[in-house]
């Protein structure tokens, strides 16, 4: 887990204190957050994560918000026979206990419409994930370049 993944726990698991425990959401571990740069706003940006279920029953991803964008969607990216890629909202992402779902280039992604403005490098935004049992979880995104593949470069 790395330390952004960490924090967004600590707060999660400060805001549950607060309320009554929501079953199922809490067990929801978010790894290596990250968007890419943009040049402008007009086109939308993209952020990717891996969510990991370390319960024991399914979790369903049912939204996504952006601090950084009047909206935001899950998108699954595909590319057909001739190798034109396209893609279109994923609707919900079920998460097995004990498995994890990628959104990394290429595939599922968040898709960010509206940008309020560009997403520079080095800066970061965060992210609110709802699930099917009513939970959300703040996440913390890191901007890493315009040609980044993942955190790892
Ligand atoms: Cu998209």
């Amino acid at each position: 887990m790395n330390r952004i993944a960490m924090a967004a726990l600590a707060a999660l698991t400060a805001a549950a204190g607060l309320g009554p425990a929501q079953a199922g959401s809490e067990d929801v571990v978010v790894e290596n957050a990250w968007a890419r740069a943009t040049i402008g706003t007009a086109r939308p940006g993209a952020a990717y994560l891996t969510l990991r279920n370390a319960g024991d029953a399914t979790l369903t991803l049912t939204g996504v918000a952006a601090s950084a964008a009047a909206r935001a969607e899950i998108h699954r990216s595909v590319t057909d026979e001739k190798g034109v890629s396209s893609m279109m909202p994923a609707g919900e992402i079920a998460v097995g206990p004990g498995t994890s779902v990628a959104l990394e280039p290429g595939g599922l992604h968040v898709m960010l419409m509206g940008l309020r403005s560009p997403l520079d490098e080095g800066d970061g935004f965060e992210l609110t994930l709802t699930f099917s049992d009513g939970g959300e979880v703040a996440v913390p995104v890191a901007v890493l370049g315009i040609a980044a593949r993942g955190p790892g470069g």
